[in-house]
């Protein structure tokens, strides 16, 4: 399987991408871009988010974002969200990266520390146990953070107001201590960790993660540079 060993590594085969940051950075556009990026250079993709990416993690999904109607306390949220990594490091991270498979993935292990421990204010030591349990120890070679400010990315979802959901709807305060923590969580792991400026058109940030996964993968010549034109006609992504 596949090792990050920047410099040595030219093979990308079990690599396992995860795309993070708050509301509105154009993630899941950026990860399909990424996805056809490496397609195109022979790399096999599989393509994968949370809370979802399995039949039992996308029921958990419409609970946990759908339902405006249920009261869903802070470590109900949180164990659900864990709930659904569980699964889906089973039934579909580590046998797509048993398979060579690159898997990128659209949220990870650090949207919970983000998210129920930045924004809701959960201990990170109890949110570290429940994730090592679910995880198994599996865990992405490179973290892409995009980042942009919190009224920015708020603004771009609420232009698409059929989408927003249950955690949109939080209040600025909320969307800012999450912003906080993943900028403190990527100055923890500079290693592992790329920040992203996600203020960018699409096309700008797209470059700057091929440049990401190429340098901090070891991976130079590996993804084809300059990338061609996409057509991005709406804009950029809504999450
Ligand atoms: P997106 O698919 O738009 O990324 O939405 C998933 C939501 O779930 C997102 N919040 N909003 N709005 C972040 C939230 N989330 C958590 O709060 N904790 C988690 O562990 C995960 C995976 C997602």
């Amino acid at each position: 399987m596949w090792r990050s060993i920047a410099g040595v590594s030219n093979s990308l085969n079990g690599a396992f991408i995860v795309f993070e940051g708050p509301e509105g950075g154009g993630k899941s556009l950026q990860a399909q871009l990424l996805a056809v990026s490496l397609e195109r250079a022979g790399h096999p993709v599989l393509m994968t988010r949370e809370p979802g990416g399995t039949g039992v993690g996308e029921a958990i999904r419409a609970v946990l974002l759908e339902r405006g109607d249920v009261a869903i306390a802070a470590e109900t949220e949180a164990l659900l969200m864990t709930a659904a990594r569980a699964q889906h490091v089973r039934e579909v991270i580590a046998p797509a990266r048993a398979a060579g498979r690159v898997v990128l993935c659209d949220r990870f292990v650090d949207s919970t520390y983000a998210y129920q421990g930045g924004g809701r204010g959960l201990d990170g030591e109890a949110l570290a146990t429940i994730q090592r349990f679910a995880t198994a120890g599996v865990e992405p070679d490179l973290k892409l953070l995009l980042d942009l400010p919190v009224e920015e990315g708020l603004r771009r979802r609420q232009a698409d107001p059929e989408t927003l959901n249950r955690i949109d709807r939080d209040e600025l305060a909320f969307h800012q201590r999450v912003r906080e923590a993943y900028l403190r969580l990527a100055r923890g792991d500079p290693d592992r960790w790329a920040v992203i400026d996600a203020l960018g058109s699409p096309d700008a940030v797209a470059r700057a993660i091929d440049t990401a996964v190429r340098d901090r993968l070891g991976l130079h010549g590996a993804i084809q540079a300059p990338r061609a034109p996409y057509s991005v006609a709406s804009g950029p992504a809504s999450s």
